[in-house]
């Protein structure tokens, strides 16, 4: 119910900021920090657009190109896949998450570290084909998974 009013006021903020038809809320982006040498990075989010469309495209500050991919099966390989568009339902959350879609950042100007923020844009093209530009931040986790509360590797 909260999150409810919650994304009330989001679309509200968002119509604000842009008169143009159609809203798309984009929420909780994320990504993982970085190893070094690493020259690309998945952003997870959840989108939600207020109209039938589509994520057709995406652009970072922080990365020479953005793609939305996906992960197929290939034999017994996970592999990734760049797609043209990720459809938006109307009014439905949809999830890029860990092992599914995602959004990729390639050729990245700089390692990503634990708590920056990376700023980036969507387009969202509607099923009228009109396109809206919505801009976002995913805030960078850390690299390893402390679901365990504080755990470090032991070397031996
Ligand atoms: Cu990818």
């Amino acid at each position: 119910m909260s999150k409810k009013y919650l994304w009330a006021g989001l679309v509200a903020l968002v119509y604000a900021a842009s008169a143009s038809a159609g809203e798309v809320i984009v929420s909780d982006a994320w990504a993982r920090a970085t190893a070094p040498g690493q020259a690309a990075a998945a952003v997870q989010m959840t989108i939600t657009s207020d109209k039938a469309g589509a994520l057709v495209a995406g652009a970072s500050g922080a990365a020479k190109t953005v793609e939305v991919h996906t992960m197929i099966m290939e034999g017994n390989m996970m592999k990734m896949r760049q797609i043209d568009k990720l459809p938006l339902p109307a009014n439905k959350a949809v999830s890029l998450a860990e092992g599914g879609y995602h959004l990729m950042l390639i050729g990245l100007k700089k390692p990503l570290k634990e708590g920056e923020k990376v700023p980036f844009e969507l387009t969202v093209q509607f099923a009228d084909g009109s396109k809206t530009t919505v801009k976002s931040e995913a805030l960078v986790k850390p690299l390893a998974m402390t679901n365990n509360g504080g755990h470090e590797h032991n070397h031996h």
